[in-house]
């Protein structure tokens, strides 16, 4: 078999890159690891950034999430009592939209399908050969049997834990790392969400939040020890601690229910340098993690792709590598602006055991009371929040 472009892991950033480059005429080939039904049954990502949706409307995908997203203008922020509206659209003129990341799947692999696009569930032990070389290959195995694939490019979309990233000689690779001391505990439940717009809170007993996937059915965390069981956890015992955390107005409109899925999410901050290693190019998870505080690990898988595809562009329009050449660095300096706010946002909102103490308590009161009375300080957040520009080169 050859193609173009195979592209290692067929999630959100796999899924995406493979409908993006057939828009410059460039075939590709997915290798997923998973079954597709396994793929669709997890449940993660909530916040589409302004220029996740409009990337996804760029590709004739916005039908779905137009009808069945939510546009939210802001986000409220949670603490000593009261709430903060945090307003994006007076702030930087543009929403963010509610889509659940399996929503967003679903409509990738449709569009996959329609589109004649090459997906390969269940590929086994694939491995990527000859990386740096001008004619690399992947070969896997499907079915018992041995396979190759020959191509110019492989782009490694298979998540923190994958293989492209481990192909990478350790001599070469940089990791950064910061593993926060809890978990999030989170639930799906049937229930009508608890507010029109996600609640962050930070409360003395640990973060919460507030979200929601479509207006009968809510999404909600409360922040967890690390080796939190999610067995040990009634859905009693969720309610009344996600209640104990949000203000009384709140808590008092809290529809509560059975929850039909119950998680729990580590957190941790990651990124890989360089997302590039001669004809291996890293993008999403397999380059870096976010913390989910700042909604930013879906957006950032989809801003490298869209770097990604621009860069093979170029390659196959005109023999140009220069996209290919700046695209580890292009993209990096979007991705370490995400993990900034994620870090930011993930220190400013939870309770840290260990090492939490009066001073830091008291920084924490000073960031949100500064939100509260700085429309400057506003801004920022909504910029980060509805997402950084993609910037991408002229
Ligand atoms: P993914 O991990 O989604 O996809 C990688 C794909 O590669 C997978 O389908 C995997 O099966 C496949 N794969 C792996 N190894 C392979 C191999 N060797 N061969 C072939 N295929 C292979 N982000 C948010 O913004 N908000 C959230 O609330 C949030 N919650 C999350 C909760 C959890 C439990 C997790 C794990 C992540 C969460 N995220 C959240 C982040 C998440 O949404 C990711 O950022 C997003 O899925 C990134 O997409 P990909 O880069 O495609 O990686
Ligand atoms: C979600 O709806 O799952 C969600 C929303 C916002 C976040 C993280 C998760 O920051």
């Amino acid at each position: 078999m050859k193609t173009q472009v195979v592209i290692i892991g067929g999630g959100p950033a796999g899924s995406l890159l493979s409908l993006l480059l057939q828009q410059h005429g460039i075939a590709s080939v997915v290798l997923e690891r998973r079954t597709r039904q396994y793929v669709l049954s997890r449940i993660r990502a909530g916040v589409l950034e302004h220029g996740t949706a409009e990337t996804l409307r760029k590709l004739d995908l916005g039908a779905r999430m137009e009808r069945e997203g939510f546009v939210h203008d802001g986000v409220n922020l949670a603490f000593l009592g009261r709430r903060l509206h945090i307003d994006f659209t007076k702030a930087v003129g543009r929403p963010v939209t509610i889509y659940g990341q399996t929503e967003v799947q679903h409509d990738l692999y449709e569009a996959m399908d329609e589109r004649d696009l090459t997906i390969i569930d269940e590929a086994g032990d694939v491995v990527p050969h000859d990386i740096t070389s001008s004619s690399p290959r992947v070969t896997f195995t499907k079915d018992g049997e041995e396979h190759r694939i020959d191509c110019d490019w492989i782009a490694g979309c298979d998540g923190y834990h994958g293989v492209s990233r481990t192909v990478i000689p350790d001599d070469l690779l940089r990791t950064y790392e910061r593993t926060y001391p809890f978990g999030w505990l989170g639930i799906l439940s049937e229930t009508p969400p608890v507010n029109d717009e996600l609640i962050y809170a930070n409360h003395e007993r640990g973060f919460a939040l507030c979200s929601m996937r479509h207006e009968m059915l809510s999404r909600y965390y409360v922040q967890c020890p690390q080796d939190t069981d999610p067995d040990d956890w009634s859905d009693d015992r969720f309610w009344e601690e996600l209640a104990a955390r949000l203000p009384d107005d709140v808590s008092a409109d809290l529809v509560t229910g059975p929850s039909i899925e119950k998680s729990v999410t580590p957190l941790r901050s990651f990124v890989a340098e360089p997302m590039r290693h001669g004809r291996l190019l890293l993008a999403g998870d397999a380059a870096h993690i976010v913390p989910p505080t700042g909604a930013k690990g879906l957006n950032l898988a989809v801003s490298d792709v869209v770097y990604l595809t621009d860069a093979m562009a170029g390659y196959y329009a005109n023999g140009s590598m220069t996209g290919v050449d700046n695209y580890s660095e292009h993209a990096l300096l979007r991705v370490w602006k995400a993990v900034r706010f994620s870090w930011w946002m993930t220190t400013m909102m939870h309770r840290f055991p260990e090492t939490d103490d009066a001073f830091d308590r008291r920084i924490q009161q000073a960031e949100l009371t500064y939100l509260e009375s700085s429309p400057a300080a506003r801004m920022a957040f909504a910029e980060n929040y509805t997402g950084l520009p993609f910037n991408l080169p002229a």
